[in-house]
């Protein structure tokens, strides 16, 4: 079966090329990093030692998930908001099954495809986890996935969401208090929101994080021209653009950019016109926030949640907190 990526649709992926690269600044959605060859990089990118992020954020949930479990009580079932692998999820859910003698899992993600596969692997190695793979959007998973909970006549009564990775910080502020706000809607008091959180700190090591030895990031970077060369028809000269990433201290946030080498214009067929860049000038593919202990609080009051509890490393560069509806 080949890879169904639904955001791979040509005709959207199109319109969001014209659009994106049609206006000045120019910018692309992060998410066409993502076809099978960009979801392997960044596989590749949290492995790398300058990325402390995935590693901090493991690090994170082994030590307090016996305190998660303990705040969360025995009947909860574990909803994930983008499993991509699941690689980090399943050092929780493997101490919240040794408390209870079963678990109810619901993985809600867009690819159906790395949804099966990660559904197979943990049900080969926990015999005792119940798997409700979800192939959606995250809102209507999510309203999805209160239904089969509240449906569900075991001992299951409240959701843990897990929203990790950072995901978020690919949101504007104002976009992620509005998606948080359209989540809370499919949640119970007793419910919760576990979200991942890349802190502030010294801009070296956020320089870092996106500039790797190694160059995956850039070959990441890289990736959404190489789409649009083969999608759309494309005429992008990689020689001609070099990756730039930095922390834009003003912004709070990381931005990663492909920038022009000199003048030029770039033809794309699907979307019947050819793109004109000055020299230098860049194109806007990723913008990562990176958030404060006070930034955290203030999102989750703006959108009708309370911060249970934050757990941060001893350096204090991630945080994992859990959010109670109010
Ligand atoms: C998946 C959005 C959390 O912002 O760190 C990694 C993506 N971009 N390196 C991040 C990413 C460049 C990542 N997130």
């Amino acid at each position: 079966m080949p890879p169904t990526f639904p955001d791979s649709h040509p005709e959207a992926f199109a319109r969001d090329v014209l659009a994106g690269l049609g206006t000045s600044p120019k910018s692309l959605k992060p998410k066409y990093f993502y076809d099978a060859a960009g979801s392997e990089l960044f596989e590749e990118i949290t492995r790398q030692p300058e990325y402390y992020l995935t590693r901090t954020e493991a690090g994170l949930l082994r030590q307090y998930a016996p305190v998660l479990s303990e705040l969360m009580g025995k009947g909860v079932s574990v909803v994930e908001l983008g499993s991509g692998s699941s690689a980090k999820t399943a050092i929780l859910l493997e101490s919240l099954l040794e408390t209870s003698k079963g678990l109810h899992y619901l993985p809600i993600d867009i690819s159906a495809t790395m949804l099966r596969q990660t559904a197979d692997r943990l049900d080969a190695r926990y015999p005792a986890l119940d798997i409700t793979p979800i192939a959606s959007p995250y809102e209507a998973g999510l309203k999805r996935a209160s239904t089969l909970v509240a449906e569900d006549a075991q001992a299951a009564d409240r959701m843990l969401v897990l929203f990790l990775g950072s995901s978020i910080g690919n949101m504007e502020y104002d976009e992620s208090v509005q998606f948080l706000k359209s989540l809370r809607e499919h949640l119970e008091p007793r419910d919760a929101f576990l979200i991942g959180f890349d802190l502030q700190k010294d801009v070296a090591i956020l320089n870092a994080a996106y500039n790797d030895a190694a160059g995956v990031t850039e070959r990441f970077n890289f990736n959404v021209l190489a789409r649009i060369n083969t999608e759309l028809g494309g005429e992008f000269d990689r020689q001609r653009f070099v990756h730039q990433a930095f922390y834009n201290e003003a912004a709070g946030r990381i931005e990663m950019h492909l920038r022009s080498q000199g003048r030029q214009q770039v033809a794309v067929a699907a979307c019947q016109r050819s793109f004109a860049f000055s020299a230098e000038e860049t194109i806007h593919t990723e913008s990562s926030y990176k958030y404060t202990l006070a930034s955290i609080e203030r999102l989750a009051v703006s959108a009708g949640f309370r911060v249970r509890e934050t757990f941060t490393d001893e350096k204090s560069w991630f945080a994992l907190s859990l959010f109670t509806p109010v």
